[in-house]
């Protein structure tokens, strides 16, 4: 890791709100890639965050506080993230699905797929099959993008694709799924339109599903 990074990852890791601004602030400052300061100080931060979890060292406050920094973070660095001046290429309902209450990867995406020229209608969080069916007939979106982080929460992506087929909605929107437990084989097997791993992908497989 670039050593300009690592005060912003312990503090994400540490749950220190106030130091992670200023660690987005210094890197900024330093000419550090957005990207790079995204990718290698704060979600490797989080990673490691999950992994003390699974080791039970870490329990869900640290897990809340070390989000709650990476949010404040991830505040600063979001205008550097996304362009300032841009017309729609597209119109995506995003959310993620319902049970599940992890929201920080999902706006990463959304966050990337505004800086790829999309207009993004985010139904936050535990968004039910019904609220993104409404959403879908109010908005009329090329695109519906769902988040899972919890393998509990995942079968929910296929109810809303069934979903969307018992309203007969199937064929208007393309599906987009991600979030960590989730896979390409996964997004094949519920009948999604595309997988993507990573925030950055995200915005490109959506350009490339609305051709
Ligand atoms: Co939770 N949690 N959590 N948690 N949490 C995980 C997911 C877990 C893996 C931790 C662990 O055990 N190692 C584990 C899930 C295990 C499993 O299902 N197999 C877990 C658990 C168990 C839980 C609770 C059940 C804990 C409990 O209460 N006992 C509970 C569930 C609550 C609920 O949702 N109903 C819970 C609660 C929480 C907090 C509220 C404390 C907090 C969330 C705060 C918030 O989001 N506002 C939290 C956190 C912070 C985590 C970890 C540590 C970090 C998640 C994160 O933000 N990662 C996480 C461990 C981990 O993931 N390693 C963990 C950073 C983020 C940028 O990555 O979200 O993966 P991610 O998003 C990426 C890609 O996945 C992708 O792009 C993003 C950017 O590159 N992507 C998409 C995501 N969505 C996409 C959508 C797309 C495309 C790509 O298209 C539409």
């Amino acid at each position: 890791m670039n050593d300009i990074l690592k005060p912003l990852y312990d503090a994400i890791l540490n749950g220190q709100q106030k130091p992670a601004v200023a660690g987005v602030q210094a890197a900024l400052d330093a000419g550090v890639d957005p990207i790079v300061i995204l990718n290698e100080g704060m979600i490797a931060a989080m990673k490691q965050v999950g992994k003390l979890f699974e080791d039970g060292e870490y329990f869900v406050p640290e897990m809340l506080i070390a989000a709650r920094a990476m949010q404040s973070g991830l505040a600063l660095l979001k205008p550097r993230l996304v362009q300032a001046d841009y017309k729609p290429v597209g119109k995506i309902v995003m959310g993620t699905v319902k049970g599940d209450l992890h929201d920080i990867g999902k706006n990463l995406v959304a966050m990337m797929l505004e800086g790829a020229a999309f207009e993004i209608i985010d139904l936050g969080v535990d968004v039910t099959p019904e609220k993104f069916i409404a959403a879908v007939k109010t908005h009329q979106p090329q695109l519906i993008g769902m988040s899972a982080l919890l393998t509990t929460t995942m079968p929910n992506m296929k109810t809303t694709i069934d979903a969307l087929v018992a309203a007969g909605l199937r064929e208007q929107v393309k599906v987009l799924i991600g979030g960590a437990p989730v896979t390409d084989a996964y997004a094949k097997l519920i009948g999604a339109d595309a997988y993507a791993p990573d925030a950055s992908r995200a915005a490109s497989i959506a350009k490339s599903l609305i051709g």
